[in-house]
């Protein structure tokens, strides 16, 4: 199983590299969508987008309810996003990454399109970091959880007008930022991961980000808690639809994904706090693809070393049209 995901993601990864600093988002989303719906009809599975590329009406690959995989069991809710950092990829930056979640069927929450807070650290800090704790509590926490001084501390945040304040406070305890300019899912998983060189990931990000972010940490035994940030009454009204009255609910991990059985498969497309990205040599790319899964706790990392003229996915005709 995990090494079929790990082919699901290592596909988006390849077609959306070659993209790589050609200020072409669309093309390079495009691409990874393609490729990573084309692997799919080869996963022994019966799956139902919940996190995707959007409504049907919108999206015509990877929408939110589409069906995906073979179609025997396991039933599944599957949450993708075939390229995570379109920015980054178009700008030829660090961080990008083709990433999925799957769990069995009903368990990942279906979140909304919109704006979520959350906060990341590895398992030593689990249980001492909150949500609606001061900036400054979480710094001192973290710091002691890992034995370092604050100034020790790495803290990564998106690079946003929003986050003025929070990068002030992190700096008036004395701790130290990494600003990124897109892609929270790497960073924050990051910070579950020794040697990283990420403690902490804190700011508003996306939602549906978020779920899958939810994913790594089940399987990672790191700490995770988000709130769903709604901007107008349309996104209020969304929340409503879920079941969400309490606009101030913290979410754990286990409410967005409620399954003790997850798998997370990350590859790199360019690299990241976690993975290489890709590499040519001679017609043949080398991939990096992290996948865990939550039941047995495994990590695997898994690197690949992939002949581009053999791939059948490059001789599919929806990839074709893209890629040449
Ligand atoms: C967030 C973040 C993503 O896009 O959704 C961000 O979670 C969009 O935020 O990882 P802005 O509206 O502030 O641009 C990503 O960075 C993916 O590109």
């Amino acid at each position: 199983m995990a090494l079929e995901f790990a082919r699901v993601t290592e596909a988006a990864a390849l077609a959306a590299a070659r993209w790589v600093g050609k200020g072409d988002k669309e093309t390079a989303d495009d691409a990874a969508v393609t490729a990573m719906r084309v692997m799919f009809d080869t996963v022994s599975v019966d799956g139902i987008v919940v996190i995707g590329e959007g409504e049907m009406d919108e999206a015509p690959m990877l929408y939110i309810g589409e069906k995906v995989g073979i179609g025997i069991p396991p039933q599944v809710d599957i949450a993708v996003d075939p390229l995570e950092g379109t920015n980054l990829v178009a700008k030829g930056l660090n961080g990008a990454i083709a990433v999925l979640a799957i769990a069995p069927r009903g368990t990942l929450l279906h979140a909304p399109d919109m704006y979520m807070d959350k906060i990341a650290a590895g398992p030593e800090c689990k249980g001492r970091i909150h949500l609606d704790a001061t900036v400054k509590e979480n710094l001192w926490e973290v710091a002691r959880s890992l034995d370092k001084l604050i100034s020790e501390v790495t803290v990564v945040i998106l690079d946003r007008p929003r986050h003025q304040g929070i990068v002030e406070e992190i700096r008036r305890a004395g701790a130290r930022i990494k600003l990124i300019s897109d892609g929270d899912i790497s960073p924050a998983v990051a910070a579950a991961y020794p040697d990283s060189g990420v403690d902490l990931l804190i700011g508003i990000g996306g939602a549906p980000e978020g779920v899958i972010t939810a994913a790594a940490m089940k399987c990672m035994g790191g700490d995770f808690q988000a709130r769903l940030c709604p901007e107008d009454q349309n996104e209020v009204n969304r929340c409503h639809e879920m079941g969400i009255t309490n606009l101030n609910k913290i979410f754990t991990i286990d409410e967005l994904v409620k399954s003790e059985d997850v798998i997370f498969a990350a590859t790199g497309i360019t690299d990241s706090f976690l993975i290489k990205g890709v590499r040519y040599y001679k017609r043949r790319a080398v991939t990096q693809t992290l996948v865990m899964r939550s039941l047995s706790g495994t990590i695997r990392n898994i690197e690949a070393d992939h002949h581009l003229d053999r791939k059948p996915m490059f001789k599919d005709k929806r990839l074709k049209s893209i890629m040449e």
